[in-house]
């Protein structure tokens, strides 16, 4: 017999279909958050047969379960751990655990990827077109490689993912993996993945305006309040406010923050780590707990939301030789312009402010974080450039 232990991710899915595909009715598995595995794995070591294989994919296990794992499997027990989280390396010091976050190609791997590579390799699974096909998609999907790539495939395979029960989207990949030559979504599919689509766009939008700012150590992290699509999210709104280093995602249900980062200065596991919390770099998360919640909740519940910038303009424009004109709460106007040799420069109402910059996006960087600024509209523009007109006209 077969035991799995997996996430209930798609990626942690992606190993429950492979294993079903693999061994058929000898495997049991379950998926887990992040706080049950521990203890399926405590149940397991404490009344689990010795001659049940378990594999345990895509979440690590604490210390005292590593340590008792490794006694099982010192005694003859059979284990095998498939990891691609860079806080699970030290695992690849047991014989039993595999832990790779980067293959020789310097391609991100996923579980779901290595688990595919582990049972073929094995001869337990036979490798096809539709297979590797849906396994790329869900590595993809996973290591945030499909937005480069613009696989929308995999974006969307997740999003089906969380559109039907876990039971529901095995049997469906089940029947198609085994059945077709191609990895493909039937029309029915593609209908409600338009539809989907629609509704998460109208949800990021409404988001977007909920974003308040704030200065954590060294960093500046945008915090927002939501229970869903927090990948989609955290990628969207670290977009909109390139500015800030990464996107804090506090869903109070579920008493749990998500770190989300689309930049390569930062690495959010280090952020989750301060609370007890891990991931990779780009994408982490913790529990709420008491230090979590003041700094993120109790501290920065009070603050007004950032704006976004003025999307339509056809004059007041990023990156324009005349200057590009901001705003922000306290009313306060200011210009970003090119001076002379290569240097940017902000006024702040009319003046210079001492600080000059190499490009344009340091400035608008500067004036991000400091001031909360946004691109103002060209109604607002046009009318600022005639009332300093006129007041030259009158001098
Ligand atoms: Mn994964």
């Amino acid at each position: 017999m077969y035991r799995l232990l997996s996430h209930n991710d798609l990626d942690g899915v992606g190993c429950g279909i492979l294993a079903k595909l693999a061994f058929g009715k000898d495997i049991r598995v379950r998926y887990n958050s992040i706080a049950s595995l521990n203890r399926e794995v405590e149940w397991f070591l404490e009344n689990g047969n010795q001659d049940t294989f378990l594999f345990i994919t895509d979440l690590s296990v604490n210390e005292e379960n590593e340590k008792n794992l490794e006694e099982f499997y010192q005694a003859g027990g059979k284990v095998q751990f498939l990891d691609h989280h860079k806080t699970a390396l030290h695992f690849n010091e047991y014989e039993w655990g595999h832990v790779v976050v980067e293959d020789e190609e310097g391609k991100l791997t996923s579980a779901t990827s290595l688990f595919y590579e582990y049972l073929v390799g094995k001869k337990l699974l036979k490798a096809t077109e539709a297979l590797t096909e849906f396994v790329d998609h869900v590595r993809q999907y996973d290591t945030w490689e499909w937005e480069k790539n613009e696989n929308q495939t995999a974006r969307q395979l997740n999003a089906l993912f969380f559109l039907v029960s876990i039971e529901e989207f095995e049997d469906i990949m089940l029947e198609r993996l085994q059945k077709s030559d191609h990895f493909y979504f039937d029309d029915f599919e593609k209908k409600i993945l338009g539809m989907e689509d629609h509704k998460i766009d109208r949800y990021i939008r409404r988001k977007k305006r909920q974003l308040v700012q704030t200065k954590i150590g060294e960093h500046y992290a945008g915090i927002v309040y939501a229970e869903s699509y927090h990948s989609e999210l955290g990628n969207e709104l670290g977009k909109e406010y390139p500015h800030l280093d990464y996107i804090v995602i506090l869903n109070m249900g579920g008493k749990r923050a998500g770190f989300r980062t689309i930049h390569d200065h930062v690495d959010v596991s280090e952020v989750a780590g301060r609370f007890s919390g891990g991931g990779h770099a780009k994408a982490s998360g913790c529990s709420l707990n008491n230090d979590a919640y003041k700094l993120f909740v109790t501290d920065t519940f009070h603050l007004d939301a950032l704006r976004e910038d003025a999307k339509r303009n056809r004059y007041n424009l990023k990156h324009a030789s005349f200057g590009s004109m901001y705003k922000n709460r306290t009313e306060a106007f200011f210009l970003i312009f090119p001076e002379d040799d290569d240097r940017w420069v902000i006024e702040q109402n009319q003046t210079e402010i001492d600080q000059t910059f190499y490009t344009f996006e340091e400035a608008e960087n500067f004036l991000k974080r400091n001031y909360e600024a946004w691109l103002v509209k060209d109604d607002t523009f046009v009318r600022h450039l005639m009332e300093k007109l006129g007041k030259i006209n009158r001098d």
